[in-house]
């Protein structure tokens, strides 16, 4: 099938067999069908919110079962992920449109070593954006000694940390006790936050906050600088 007939199959659909289809794309990996799906719904006036959680997430939810069931493997969850950010890279910068005018402060981002899962950071960092941060992103796999140095090269108000598994979420602790120990945990809110963690975790692991979703934590962020109107 040619890729004009897959746009005209897909333009042809209701919102609701749009959507089920775009989750089906994102399972498949295709990256391309995901993108106009997006593009679709956006010409019929979807919130770009609604089409993350509804399309996007919701779909990489379906695909997270089947990894975990052994029915779908390491190279097909990747080229799921990869569909993913296409469709997020249509809605980045909506999301990420911010109506203030004035910074709301840095926020330091990055996900934890041994950890290579970067979609929720990055939905995390957008929905900062869109709020007013500006957002400092470190990618994945970050040792302490890459948070130490964005701290010291950009002054953050906030430092987040992103961890998928329970096996890197304890790096954590690590990296916030490295700030204790240097005396910077005091000056520097630091908000954990991931898929296995929870509210205990993070009082655990002595984290400022919680952020339990990316809309979320960008209101979160906001209270800790007390800047949530
Ligand atoms: Co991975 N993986 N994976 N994986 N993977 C999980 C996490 C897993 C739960 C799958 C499963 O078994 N059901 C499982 C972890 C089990 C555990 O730890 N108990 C798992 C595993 C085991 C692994 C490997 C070990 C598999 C292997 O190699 N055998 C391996 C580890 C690699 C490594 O990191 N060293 C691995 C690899 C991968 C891929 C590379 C294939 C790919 C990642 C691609 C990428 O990110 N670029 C991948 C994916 C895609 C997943 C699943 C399917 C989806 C994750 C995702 O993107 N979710 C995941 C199953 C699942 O979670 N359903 C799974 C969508 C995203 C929007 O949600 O990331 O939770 P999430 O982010 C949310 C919130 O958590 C929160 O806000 C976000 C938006 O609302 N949030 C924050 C996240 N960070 C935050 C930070 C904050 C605040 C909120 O403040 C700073």
């Amino acid at each position: 099938m040619s890729d004009d007939e897959e746009e005209i199959i897909l333009r042809d659909l209701n919102d609701e067999d749009l959507i089920a289809q775009m989750q089906d794309d994102l399972y498949d990996g295709l990256r391309d069908e995901v993108y106009e799906g997006v593009e679709i719904l956006l010409e019929r006036k979807w919130d770009a919110n609604v089409i993350l959680s509804d399309a996007l997430v919701e779909g990489m939810r379906i695909v997270g079962i089947d990894f975990r069931d052994g029915i779908l493997f390491v190279p097909e969850v990747l080229q799921c992920a990869n569909a993913m950010k296409g469709g997020m890279g249509l809605l980045r910068p909506i999301l990420a449109a911010s109506d203030n005018a004035a910074s709301m402060g840095k926020y330091v981002i990055g996900t934890v070593k041994g950890d290579i899962h970067d979609i929720g950071k990055n939905l995390v960092g957008m929905m900062l954006e869109g709020a007013g941060f500006e957002v400092i992103d470190l990618g994945i796999n970050n040792p302490v000694e890459n948070y130490l140095e964005a701290i010291d090269k950009h002054k953050p108000d906030i430092l987040g940390m992103s961890a998928l598994l329970t096996t890197t979420m304890p790096y954590m602790g690590v990296v916030i006790e490295e700030l204790d120990k240097r005396g910077i945990l005091k000056e520097l809110p630091v908000m954990v936050g991931g898929a296995p963690l929870n509210q205990e975790f993070a009082d655990a692991v002595n984290a400022h906050s919680y952020g339990r979703d990316a809309a979320m934590s960008a209101e979160l962020a906001k209270t800790i600088l007390g800047k949530n109107r």
